[in-house]
């Protein structure tokens, strides 16, 4: 090569995941696949009749919480649809305890009370895992104003984010639009992401939702910044997603993004999928994302070995099996003890018609 040729490293522009190591690479990966083989074994268990309830399977869509938790902290709070799992294991939840919330059973992380659809992990600031559709973006909202109350009016705290799942079927519930309407006008550092995988059960986004090629038309009409990125990737996902969510932490403000991606299985454990082609399937299932980091660690970039690719797997069903071995073995809950506990917040009611609701602060949010 002469010198005034210009090397292509030279050319490309820096991008966030420029500063990834190589140990979170490999971390992201070990994520997506025991989130994978979590999914596998779960159903399993569901068709063995040890899961009762809905139990819906987040197999395809793995690269959506491990790319955009990875651009946050994890301090900041988070909140989803019943399409949850993904999102437990990824913040930190332990595999058994998650398990065994699917198994009814008194060591799991709603105390068996809560199921599939349901799993919270408040030390690790994941707020469920709700079955309503659309009914946690309100109480994102929420979370989201609580922290920037925190900051500006109590003083304390740092500058958050709250991170709100929801599917593309929630895109038409009055809740998000309520919800959307108040975080723009007073600027609450909140993100919709939209898992968009094309399909509300069997309704596709084209059928059911109003300009569904430019979702970016609905955060406009609420002032809200908008970003629509690919799931395959995780690390284009990271890139596009990381100085979003940097400058929705900087200004406080909220966001929405797009986020294409995709759900392997049925829409829940019972679904005959009439509504598309297996052909549809296969095709995403060509530009899988485990599949696509895998490569690119072990072939293109080679910082991760094939000893250590295959002691991944390896330790990955191992956890997986424990926890299902866990679940077996823990207790069920007692009913009578159990049947009201957790029912309602034990909060002291403070009533007093003089109460300082503003803590003598100047408060710019109410
Ligand atoms: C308010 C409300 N309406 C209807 C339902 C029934 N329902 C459960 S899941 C679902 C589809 C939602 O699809 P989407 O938001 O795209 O999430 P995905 O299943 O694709 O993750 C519907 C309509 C519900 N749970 N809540
Ligand atoms: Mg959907």
């Amino acid at each position: 090569m002469s010198s005034t040729e210009v090397k292509p490293d030279a050319q490309r522009r820096a991008k966030p995941s420029d500063e990834l190591t190589p140990e979170t690479l490999n971390k992201w990966l070990y994520d997506m696949m025991l989130i994978r083989e979590f999914e596998l074994r779960t159903m399993a268990a569901y068709q063995q009749a040890k899961i009762g309830g809905f139990c819906h399977i987040y197999i395809g869509q793995e690269a959506t919480v491990v790319g955009t938790f990875g651009a946050v902290n994890h301090d900041d709070p988070i909140i989803t649809a019943y399409r949850d799992h993904g999102h437990a294991l990824a913040r930190g939840m332990h595999p058994n305890h998650c398990m065994a919330e699917m198994f009814g059973k008194i060591t799991g992380c709603a105390k068996g009370k809560g199921g599939s659809m349901h799993m919270f992990d408040k030390p690790n600031h994941l707020y469920g895992g709700h079955g309503i559709v659309g009914a946690q973006t309100p109480v994102g909202t929420g979370l989201a104003f609580g922290a920037k109350y925190e900051l500006e009016v109590l003083g304390g705290g740092t500058k958050k984010v709250c991170l709100a799942y929801l599917g593309d079927g929630a895109l038409n519930q009055g809740a998000l639009h309520e919800a959307m309407n108040l975080a723009g006008l007073l600027s609450i550092p909140v993100i919709y992401i939209v898992e968009n995988n094309g399909y509300s059960m069997g309704t596709s986004i084209q059928r059911g939702t109003t300009m569904a090629h430019d979702l970016g038309a609905k955060a406009a009409a609420y002032g809200i910044d908008f970003l629509e990125v690919d799931g395959f990737d995780v690390i284009d996902l990271y890139d596009g997603f990381k100085p979003f969510a940097d400058a929705c932490r900087e200004k406080q403000r909220p966001g929405f993004v797009d986020l294409k991606t995709y759900r392997y299985q049925g829409h829940s454990m019972s679904d005959p999928q009439k509504y598309r082609t297996k052909e549809e399937v296969s095709q995403f299932q060509e530009k899988d994302s485990i599949d696509r980091l895998a490569h690119l660690l072990l072939n293109e970039r080679g910082t991760l070995g094939e000893d250590e690719y295959k002691a991944m797997q390896k330790e990955i069903k191992e956890i997986v099996k424990e926890s299902i071995k866990f679940s077996e073995s823990s207790p069920d809950p007692d009913v009578e003890a159990e049947l009201y506990s957790d029912v309602y917040a034990n909060i002291e009611p403070n009533l007093s018609p003089t109460r300082d609701y503003n803590h003598g602060a100047k408060n710019d949010l109410l």
